[in-house]
């Protein structure tokens, strides 16, 4: 049969209710692709793959659960759904939304949502409100409207959305026959991590497949689960892990510690850095904040705290790089002009 989208191949998995009527783009399947010039980078003598959740219809790991939370509200005949987002769930929910017939609003953080999500959000036919505050306020007032209201709140508290996002960790067993050494991903309102580890947890009772040791890394300016408090004003360049009081926080460090992983910060300049490696090295080019998994396993090897040799690891891309084009242009020296003339080309190629 041809592929249906992850309700329909996980969904006697899922813990979603029977009203459910699915409302898919074919989400899911993402493909796992080795990297081996990056892992020879980081040291080698270990197995790293990358899973390329960025490759997902509107582009980020978002889709998988949002399939699973407008479905169930769709099934009961939702009308309206809202959400607060630093950007890809906003663009994932107006998507599904708009495929439902629904109609989506989104709030975000003033100024701090990269291009491609928020013109894909208003591509797929959402109300967009900026709030002049944090997504961490943001969040705070869907949760409010949708008490006093009856719309349909789509961030990843609704448990639909980790129900729906438990569906990569059956993929990545699936592929490798059992679960990866570790898993390395980043964290933010923190749903994604609750998801993997539910996810990796429900196989190995059903499938024997073994456990990760789950990395979990923050942008080092907004990084509540490592100082062990709320962070008021967090500021990153990987804006879409911008959040400084992580709704799924306690379940986060529950994660970590459950999996004898842990939960660690990351610099700017070290994101940065792996997005430009991960895209150079293996031509993977994925968002800043999709890179910061990658950029903690580094640290973790070169500070000597996890040997991943004879190891294998995964790590989870979580957003596609055009979200964000603008980090890559922003510094970026003009690409030179030449006349359209043969001798012209071959004096700058040749040198
Ligand atoms: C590319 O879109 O919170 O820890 O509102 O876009 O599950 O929050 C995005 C989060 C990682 C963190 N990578 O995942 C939103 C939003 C990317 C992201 C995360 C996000 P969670």
């Amino acid at each position: 049969m041809t592929y249906q989208g992850v309700l329909s191949k996980y969904g006697h998995l899922l813990d979603i209710p029977p009203h459910t009527r699915p409302v898919t783009l074919l989400e899911g399947n993402t493909p796992l692709i080795q990297a081996d010039n990056l892992s020879h980078h980081l040291g080698g003598e270990f197995e790293l793959f990358i899973k390329y959740e960025g490759l997902n219809p509107t582009g980020s790991f978002k889709d998988r659960g949002m399939t699973a939370a407008v479905s169930e509200a769709f099934g009961r005949n939702a009308t309206t759904v809202i959400c607060a987002s630093t950007g890809n769930t906003a663009a994932s929910a107006a998507a599904y939304a708009s495929r439902a017939g629904m109609k989506s609003i989104v709030l975000i953080p003033q100024g701090k949502v990269a291009a491609g999500k928020l013109a894909g959000a208003i591509a797929y036919g959402a109300q967009v409100i900026q709030i002049d505050g944090s997504f961490d306020d943001a969040l705070t007032m869907v949760v409010e409207i949708t008490n006093k209201h009856p719309i349909c709140l789509v961030n990843s508290i609704n448990p639909f959305r980790i129900e729906g996002q438990k569906t990569s960790a059956f993929e990545i067993c699936d592929v490798l026959e059992s679960a990866p050494d570790w898993l390395c991903l980043p964290v933010g309102n923190a749903g994604n991590i609750t998801a993997y580890w539910a996810g990796f947890k429900q196989y190995n009772q059903l499938k024997s497949t073994g456990l990760p040791q789950v990395l979990g890394v923050q942008a080092a300016g907004a990084a509540p689960l490592v100082l062990g408090h709320a962070v008021e004003n967090p500021e990153t360049v990987a804006t879409a892990i911008r959040i400084g009081k992580p709704a799924r926080g306690e379940q986060a460090l529950q994660a970590a510690e459950e999996s004898k992983g842990r939960i660690i910060a990351a610099s700017d300049s070290q994101i940065l850095d792996m997005q430009k490696l991960l895209a150079r090295l293996e031509g993977i080019w994925v968002e800043p904040a999709s890179a910061a998994g990658l950029a903690g396993l580094a640290i973790e090897i070169a500070s000597g705290k996890l040997n991943a040799k004879g190891k294998r690891v995964v790590a989870v891309c979580t957003g596609h790089g055009l979200k964000d084009p603008d980090i890559i242009t922003k510094d970026m020296a003009k690409p030179r002009i030449v006349p359209p003339k043969l001798d012209a080309l071959e004096e700058i190629i040749l040198g």
